[in-house]
């Protein structure tokens, strides 16, 4: 097991366009296994490879209060979302302190393999929709603040890339 290190926005590599898995082995396994610690450490409810530069289409979540249900997609796609939508507060590991209002679909369905192979559909609502569609905009290269006005993604940006200096 081990962790992996998070790209942070404005990182051009976080828009970066994932390809299907097409190997499930062992070694995906590993990848899943070190992509759920590394969740679990971050404390985030949800993780795409995009956010580790691996660039498949595979997201790891969980949004139990126990965090103790770990939920594996790979390449997942949303066969139905709910034409209700609502606007709820969002953040990002990859966006680390900021906190802004994204509108989403209420519910969504997915179908996804799990990492064996199995391919299931899973529906969720609330927490979970939010995540779903947050994790799948990763997989195709999208972060939440592009929903933002280009005002407040400048602002971020400025003090994302200010914060990084600092830190270096
Ligand atoms: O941990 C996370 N919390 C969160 C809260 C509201 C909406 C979406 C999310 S996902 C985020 C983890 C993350 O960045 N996943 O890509
Ligand atoms: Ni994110």
């Amino acid at each position: 097991m081990a962790l992996l290190n998070i790209l942070c926005y404005p990182d051009p590599r976080l828009h970066t366009v994932a390809k299907p898995v097409t190997v499930f082995d062992d070694k995906l396994r590993a990848l899943v296994a070190d992509m759920i610690e590394t969740m679990y450490e971050a404390q985030g409810v949800g993780l795409a490879a995009t956010q580790i530069n691996v660039h498949q289409r595979l997201v790891v979540m969980d949004t139990s209060e126990e965090r103790d249900q770990p939920i594996v997609l790979i390449n997942p796609e949303i066969t139905w979302a709910s034409e209700a939508r609502v606007k709820g507060e969002e953040g990002c590991l990859s966006v680390p302190g900021i906190y802004d209002g994204v509108e989403r679909a209420v519910a969504v369905k997915v179908k996804a393999a799990d990492e064996h192979g199995q391919v299931r559909e899973i529906e969720g609502e609330g927490l979970l929709a939010v995540c779903i569609q947050h994790e799948l905009d990763h997989l195709m290269g999208k972060v939440f603040v592009e929903y933002l006005s280009p005002l407040k993604r400048n602002r971020i940006k400025t003090k994302l890339l200010k914060a990084q200096r600092e830190d270096a």
